[in-house]
């Protein structure tokens, strides 16, 4: 078979272009391709939700391809390891309650299961804004979507103007920046679901209450956005835990699960 660049060239462009305008009004728009995102997206999508995941980087994957200080593995408690043996993700005893598991094992499954239970990944694009929309004054303020651009743009200063998804929730997967909530916090005029109504921000290293409350602060955190994973803790003013990834994994799960649900009530309502 002779090739022809032109048919390639085409096929990536009009490919890319079907895929893009088919995910431009969502069920959930995730922003962050870390191991929480990524485990929201997967129970999502496993549930036929229409899913739209947007990372800044190249590669998906955030804070777990490094393990802990580059060292390639994770650790794991036993409810963490229940998330991994459902995705399919080998695990290894340590010592009572702690395993280990291979941190690009773990991180290229995640990915490809997440991929092939039907959620698109859009790597290489920043989320730089919100879209809020105020039926009845600031307390009524609702996310309804994003404002997205190139990270090329973003990374050459070019002021160029970005375009935007719609989406009915959205999930803060940010990890320890927490860029959305700072940006709603900023923007909207309203206050966050928070104690203070501000982003709270992250406490210093305790493993133990960390990987409670990442699962507790799992929640909207403004109406139409929920915060999961390191920025679940971030926003609601809790300790990071270090290399320890099952409060992640469980948050991301939870996230899900509690969109899934209001996904539900919305359409038994109409
Ligand atoms: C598009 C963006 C944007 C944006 C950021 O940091 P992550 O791995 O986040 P989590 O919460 O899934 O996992 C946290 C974990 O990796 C970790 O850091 C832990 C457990 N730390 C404990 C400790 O004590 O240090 O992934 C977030 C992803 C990254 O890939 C970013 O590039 C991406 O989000 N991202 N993508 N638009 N505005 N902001």
């Amino acid at each position: 078979m002779k090739l022809d660049e032109q048919v390639i060239t085409r096929a990536i462009i009009e490919r890319f272009t079907e895929k893009w305008i088919d995910h431009l009004d969502v069920d959930v728009a995730i922003v962050g391709g870390g191991p929480s995102g990524l485990v929201a997206a997967y129970y999502l999508a496993k549930k036929a939700k229409k899913v739209a995941l947007f990372e800044r980087k190249l590669s998906i994957g955030g804070g777990m391809w490094g393990g802990g200080m580059m060292f390639n593995e994770i650790v794991v408690q036993d409810e963490g390891k229940k998330v991994l043996d459902e995705l399919g993700i080998s695990t290894h005893p340590f010592q009572t309650g702690y395993y280990t598991a291979d941190a690009v094992e773990a991180t290229t499954t995640l990915a490809s299961r997440a991929c092939q239970a039907g959620a698109r990944v859009f790597n290489l694009m920043c989320v730089e804004d919100v879209i809020i929309r105020q039926t009845d004054g600031p307390e009524s303020a609702r996310v309804v979507g994003l404002v997205i651009n190139w990270t090329a743009v973003e990374t050459a200063h070019l002021h160029v103007d970005p375009l935007t998804v719609h989406a009915r929730y959205i999930i803060d997967v940010t990890g320890h920046a927490t860029e959305l909530m700072h940006i709603i916090e900023r923007k909207s005029g309203s206050r966050l679901l928070t104690k203070t109504g501000k982003v709270m921000g992250e406490r210093s290293l305790w493993a133990e209450v960390a990987e409670h409350t990442t699962l507790e602060n799992t929640r909207e955190a403004f109406p139409g956005v929920y915060v999961a994973g390191m920025a679940a803790n971030a926003t609601f003013g809790s300790y990071r835990m270090g290399p320890i990834f099952g409060g992640m994994l469980l948050s991301g799960k939870k996230a899900a699960e509690l969109i899934i649900q209001r996904l539900e009530d919305i359409k038994k309502s109409a």
